[in-house]
């Protein structure tokens, strides 16, 4: 047991669980990992249709042009080319922790599947916020689950975050930065929950081989997709199901007055109770 002194009104956080202990996690540092979520099996077939999907969209779009616009290594969109990918939106594991930070409604913003190849500098290298905002919110308004499909460490280059930096509206100082920033490391299969207003940045990859992830994030239904999912998907997706609310089926809105005004505002495109 630990021994502190107590003060009148002050409270002292819950942490009763492994679950409560991740949300303080996230609340002070704003990110925290979770181990052993995809078996050796499940990862050999993420790789296999990771792979299958890059090389179709770099053959579509070219390494040059890709590489222009600052997209070479990030796979858009895989759950277009293979059903395979909805799966992981709603994994129990990932949803489990959307809901109890971002909310029930929480819908995704993207899924982007990333190909760090060794020696070579992405657009996330540098220091970034996935949701960046001139202003801290009190709650989370955008969550990022980040699967790591292969093992990251030193040499292949495990995201670097910056503890607590998504509490503060300014970016920390280059030196504190360099003093404070800590490169995660952690087996395949680990999935990284962090708040998306924390700065971070992909590592360097000295390894021989491509370091793959899926960059997984989830906002709150009133914040714009990066992908018009409900447009892409219409006619691929069961409209009742947990999918089509996350892929934002439930928060459309109507395109006229005649849709806004239908008789039971529960047949509304931007459903009641979605926030
Ligand atoms: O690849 C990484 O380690 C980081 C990627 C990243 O920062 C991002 O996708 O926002």
């Amino acid at each position: 047991m630990l021994d502190y002194q107590q003060y009148v009104g002050l409270k002292v956080t819950q942490a009763r669980n492994c679950v409560e202990e991740n949300l303080e996690l996230l609340d002070r540092n704003g990110f925290f990992v979770v181990e052993s979520v995809l078996n050796e099996k499940e990862l050999e077939l993420v790789r296999f249709k990771m792979d299958v999907i890059w090389e179709k969209q770099k053959e579509k779009y070219g390494t040059d042009f890709l590489n222009k616009i600052g997209d070479y290594g990030q796979i858009r969109a895989m759950m277009l080319d293979d059903p395979f990918f909805y799966d992981l939106l709603i994994h129990p594991k990932i949803l489990k922790y959307v809901a109890l930070a971002v909310g029930e409604t929480a819908i995704l913003h993207l899924q982007n599947g990333i190909v760090l190849h060794p020696d070579y500098k992405n657009n996330q290298a540098k220091y970034h916020k996935d949701f960046p905002k001139d202003f801290i919110s009190s709650k989370i308004l955008s969550f990022n689950a980040f699967v790591i499909v292969d093992e990251f460490n030193e040499s292949t280059g495990g995201t670097w975050v910056v503890p607590g930096s998504h509490k503060f509206v300014e970016m920390p100082s280059e030196k504190y930065i360099e003093k404070n920033c800590i490169q995660i490391e952690a087996r395949a299969g680990s999935i990284i929950f962090f708040d998306s207003m924390l700065w971070h940045k992909g590592g360097d990859n000295y390894s021989a081989h491509v370091r793959r992830a899926i960059n997984q994030q989830y906002t709150r239904p009133f914040i714009k997709q990066q992908l018009d999912y409900p447009a892409m998907l219409k006619d691929k997706v069961d409209k009742e199901s947990k999918l089509a609310q996350v892929l934002g089926f439930w928060s459309i809105s109507p395109k006229s007055v005649d849709e806004y005004r239908v008789n039971d505002p529960s047949l509304r495109t931007y459903r009641a109770s979605q926030g």
